[in-house]
């Protein structure tokens, strides 16, 4: 008689919730920025999305590649080390979850959390190996301009609108001088999502930083907010424009364009066949479940 067989946990969405859960419980910090881990745990689910080239139908979020040496050292991913060791936390707890489907589900509990939309997600990346590695440059400069805008998001396969409605997420967070070179926040609720980035860019007059550091623009009012070369051009740009004003005029169009946008940025790169489920799912926050 053979010994007993092992048998593959196989997860269900009961356990994702879980796994969720204790992401979301693990991104309020008194010590770190603004006192949330939420924004650059978004940025890790972005960096390892935003490198699909439909082209060629490499890098994506399946292979979570920014594991490996060269890819976590390509000069956009400078910081990211913070979001990866974060979620390293969580992997311990929750073993069987691949680190593509982890980064991701943590993008989504994040942006959920700290008071975004519902964005659906479902598991399915698995993990890649170092010779999946996709080259440096995939992600967008800041320093560029409109033209730049399009080559690299339309290499992933996003159009002007989606482009516009995906910058938004600049509403959180801030950029750190010894990671990008850059300084400051876009907004004055940087843990909380809102369209206030689209707001901002309509309403202040933006002037740019009297500083050393690579050229950034500040808000004239105050001087305590930013805004990237890549941010203020779409507000230069006729297509962009009429997107940035339909955004800063009515919040749940914005919530509902990003939700689309990052839920298909998140599975660029990965099989449909990979899936559980075709059906999307709905994570659950932590205050929905306490009602
Ligand atoms: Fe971004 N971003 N991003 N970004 N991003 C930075 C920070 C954050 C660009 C450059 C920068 C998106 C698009 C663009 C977030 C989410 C998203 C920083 C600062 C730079 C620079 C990094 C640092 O110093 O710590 C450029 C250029 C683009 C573009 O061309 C469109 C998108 C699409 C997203 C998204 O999530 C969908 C978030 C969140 C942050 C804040 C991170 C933090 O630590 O705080």
């Amino acid at each position: 008689q053979a010994a007993k067989v092992a048998v593959n946990f196989v997860p269900t969405k009961a356990d994702y919730q879980k796994v969720y859960n204790r992401i979301a419980e693990s991104l309020d910090a008194d010590d770190y920025d603004d006192g949330s881990y939420g924004p650059v745990v978004v940025r890790l689910a972005w960096h390892s999305s935003g490198t699909y080239d439909k082209a060629s139908n490499t890098g994506g979020s399946n292979y979570a590649t920014m594991r490996f040496a060269p890819e976590a050292l390509h000069g956009a991913n400078n910081g990211l080390n913070v979001a990866r060791e974060h979620m390293e936390k969580i992997k311990k707890e929750f073993s069987w979850i691949s680190y593509g489907d982890l980064w991701t589900l943590g993008g989504v509990a994040a942006l959920q959390e700290m008071g975004g939309p519902k964005i659906n997600w479902r598991p399915g990346r698995i993990d890649g190996e170092a010779k999946d590695v996709t080259p440096d440059g995939r992600l967008p400069d800041a320093s560029q301009g409109a033209p730049h805008l399009r080559d690299i998001f339309g290499r992933m396969g996003f159009n002007d609108q989606e482009i516009v409605a995906l910058s938004g997420a600049h509403a959180l967070g801030r950029c750190h001088v010894d990671r990008s070179g850059f300084d400051g926040p876009w907004t004055f609720s940087p843990i909380t999502l809102t369209n206030d980035y689209f707001r901002l860019l309509v309403d202040e007059k933006w002037i740019w930083r009297k500083w050393n550091g690579p050229k950034q623009y500040t808000d004239k009012t105050t001087g305590t907010l930013m805004m990237l070369p890549t941010d203020y051009v779409l507000t230069q740009d006729k297509s962009f424009k009429k997107w940035v004003k339909a955004y800063a005029a009515d919040e749940e169009l914005f919530f509902k364009d990003f939700a689309k946008a990052v839920s298909t940025l998140f599975e660029l790169g990965v099989p449909l066949s990979q899936f559980v489920t075709s059906e999307p799912w709905q994570m659950q926050t932590l205050d929905e479940q306490k009602a």
